[in-house]
Order: structure tokens, then sequence, then C-alpha cells
């Protein structure tokens, strides 16, 4: 494998990955109140083929994924459908699992929730408090008092070191880009008592028929949404660890707070690299729970599926592109699988090791799976136009790294 160059979305351009033998990852989990959809499964796939180039490379991965397995869609979802709010978790979890075991997505060494991690957040959200980077906001509007906040400017000027977070290190937007994502994306820039409107919330104190623990000095609550992804990845991997993954509908807010919660907590980067995978549509629009534009990888498993075709159907697109699922995307997948796996039968001679190499060098590439995915096709067309001897061993070593590096399994 050659040394492999990913995209850094807070550097803007590619870099080569340092990782040495132990390269470490952090990909943010499903909130688990609806089923996996193919913007979820492409994420999980994209990060998967850089463990896998990783592995490839004979390093020994650290892989951590969170499960949001309480925050208000969950809980909203629960009591719009009359199900305990425990239980719905659990059943997507359980699904969500069955879809990534399906799609041939290798497991990371520790899937945390967020609920049994609280005992944990708990006293690092003090700590901020009594830094001075966190604070509380008073009751009002029917809101009860105490809701804790991270005071974004506060931590922004804790340190002038290089490597120092301040507002926008990780995303580089601009104040009015931030704050209409900041809106659409679970931020309260309203709340009135806050100090900036961009300050994420850290600790929502208990109300009324909602969920919550034992805070210690804070009260009783739950968590805040990224002050959760910080402190499970502080918790397991090391600080910086090696790349943060998710879409790159995380950018912003999530990845930006959870980088600067991160650096006032450690005085370390939280990771070296941040990489986001593109959103997925269905027919020109985000696939989203809220919009219902859902394609489910266990609806089209359950309806007979290979998954190894879905998984290829995605590996059709760059991680970082922007895509539409469409009919016609997956049935060329279905294809090209049935293709790859009756070229295996004409493995020619000596075809193996070159095709190995290109898929190696186009993964290392900033994970270009659809260029790794060509290749394979092109030998494919050759095998299938027959007139080489056929060998057994250049069919076990496609097969074995068509898996290995593409997890795609013939
Ligand atoms: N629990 C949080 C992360 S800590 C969360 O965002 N959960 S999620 O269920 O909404 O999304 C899980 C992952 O799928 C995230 O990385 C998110 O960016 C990604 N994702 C969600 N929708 C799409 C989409 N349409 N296309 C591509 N990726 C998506
Ligand atoms: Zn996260």
């Amino acid at each position: 494998m050659p040394a492999i160059r990913l995209f850094d979305t807070a550097a803007g351009h590619e870099v080569a990955l340092e990782s040495g033998d132990r390269p470490s990852m952090y990909v943010c989990g499903i909130t688990p109140y609806d089923a996996t959809h193919m913007g979820h499964a492409a994420s999980y796939v994209a990060f998967d083929l850089l463990n896998r180039a990783w592995r490839d490379a004979g390093k020994d991965v650290d892989y951590v994924q969170n499960v949001t397995d309480i925050d208000d869609p969950l809980l909203e979802r629960a009591t719009a459908t009359n199900v305990d709010w425990r239980e719905l978790a659990q059943s997507q979890i359980d699904l969500f699992q069955t879809d990534m075991e399906a799609l041939n997505v290798l497991s990371p060494d520790h899937y945390v929730g967020a609920v049994e991690s609280i005992s944990l957040i708990v006293p690092e959200v003090e700590r901020l408090v009594s830094q001075g980077l966190a604070y509380t906001v008073p009751g009002t509007n029917g809101e009860p008092d105490g809701d804790v906040y991270y005071d974004v400017e506060a931590a922004g000027k804790q340190s002038v070191a290089p490597d120092a977070w301040s507002l926008g290190s990780i995303s580089g937007l601009s104040e009015s880009e931030m704050l209409e994502l900041f809106a659409e994306r679970g931020g309260d820039p309203g709340r009135s008592g806050k100090r900036q409107a961009l300050d994420p919330l850290l600790w929502r104190v208990a109300r009324e028929g909602e969920p919550h623990w034992p805070g210690g000095s804070l009260g009783d609550g739950r968590p805040g949404w990224h002050i959760e992804c910080t402190v499970i990845a502080q918790k397991y991997l090391p600080a910086p660890f090696t790349v943060q993954g998710g879409g790159s509908d995380l950018i912003f807010p999530h990845h930006e707070m959870g980088a600067g919660h991160a650096y006032s907590l450690a005085g370390v980067p939280l990771a070296k690299h941040y990489a986001h995978a593109g959103m997925v549509g269905l027919d020109g629009e985000k696939m989203s729970k809220s919009k219902g534009n859902l394609v489910l990888v266990s609806k089209l498993r359950a309806a007979g599926e290979d998954p190894a075709a879905i998984r290829l159907a995605i590996l059709a697109h760059h991680y970082r592109s922007d895509w539409s699922w469409t009919d016609e995307g997956f049935a060329a997948a279905k294809a090209d699988l049935a293709a790859w796996r009756r070229a295996l039968e004409h493995a020619p001679q000596g075809s193996a090791a070159p095709l190995v190499d290109e898929m190696r060098a186009a993964l290392a590439a900033d994970l270009d799976a659809p260029a790794a995915v060509a290749a394979v096709s092109r030998w494919a067309r050759q095998a299938n136009d027959g007139g080489a001897p056929a060998s057994a061993s250049d069919r076990t070593l496609v097969r074995d790294a068509v898996d290995a590096l593409l997890g795609v399994q013939l």
C-alpha cells in the first residue's frame, strides 16, 4: 500500500497521513431513531475504506464510534410513535449493526453510547465551567434555570498556540454561514441569556417528562451533542487521534464545536485530521429522516437484494462527492458485480498482481473507490474476453483483494 493521502476539511487540501503503526479513527455514529438509509451507509463505507487501506498497509487501527442514544429527535420520534425511547434506540441500533455487517463494514473496536458515558461527561462539563469557558443560562420563556453553554469566544482566546482552536478552525465558515447552519442542525441561536448566538449546549437540565441523569454540581439533566463525541473520543483514543470522520453535515457545528471542547479540556487538538463524506440524496434531494425520502438498506435486503451490490453501487461514487441513489445506478452495480463474478472463473494468469497495485494506488489517493472499481471492471472485461489461460492463484488473489480493499464479496 502506498502512503495514504486524504482530503482534510480543516486544512482545505489533501494531506499525507502520518499515522505510524497505530492510526486511530473516530467516526460519528447514528442517532438511532430510524433505520439506516443509503446516506448513513455511504458514510460508514467511506471510512471503512480508510480502515481497510490502513490494515492492508499492516497497521493496527484503533477505531471508535459513538451512538447518540439520547437526543431530541429520538425522544420526539418515541413520543410520536408511542414507544419507549430506549426500545426505539435499541431496535434501531440492532438494525444498523445488521445492515453494517451485511455491507461488510468492519466493526469499531469500541461502540459507545451517550447514555453510558454520562458519568464521564459531567465532570468534563464541570471543568469547562470552572475554567470560565462554560456558563449557565437563567430560565426564561418557560425554560428552567441552569442549562450550560460553551462560551465560543472565551474558548477561542484561551491559547495562541499554532494548533489552538478558535471558531472556524475546522469549518472555515463565515459567521453568517455558521448562524444559518447552527439553527438548521440542532443549535439554538435565539436562546436568551446566551453570551454568543453560536454558543452550543453542553448540559440540558431536567425537564418534566424528559429522561435525566445525575449531573453533580450541574443538576440532573442530559448532555449536549458535541460534548458527547468529544468525551467518548478522548476516553478511548490518543490525543490527538488520526482522523475524525462523518458526513459533511457534521462539519458545522458538530465537529467544529467538538474540536473546541477538546482543545479547552486537553490543550491539544482532538484529531490531526477531519474528513467528511458527501451527502447522498434521492432524485436530487438530500436523503434525510426528516424529509422521509429514504432508501433503506434493510428494505433492499428484505427485498432479496445482494448487499455486495448495494456496496458496489455506493463505491461507484467518490466518497467526497454529493450524489443521488438511482435505480439505474443500482442496476449498473448489479451488472458489474455479475461480470466480476463471471470473470473470476477466467482470471488470466499473471493478471492479479497488477490489478492489486492499481486498486491500492487508487485507495491511497484520497480513497478513490471509483478508480479502483474501474480497474476491477477493466480486468473483468479482459478476463471475460477469454484467450488467456486461467489461473487458480490469480482467481484467489483477486477475490481476496477485492474483499480486503473494497469490502466487496465475490
Ligand atoms: N449521531 C450523530 C453523529 S454523532 C448523527 O449525525 N447521526 S445521524 O444518524 O444523523 O447520521 C449518522 C451519519 O450519517 C453522520 O456521519 C451523518 O453525517 C451521515 N449522514 C446522514 N445523512 C446523510 C446523507 N444524506 N448522506 C450522507 N451521509 C449522511
Ligand atoms: Zn458525533
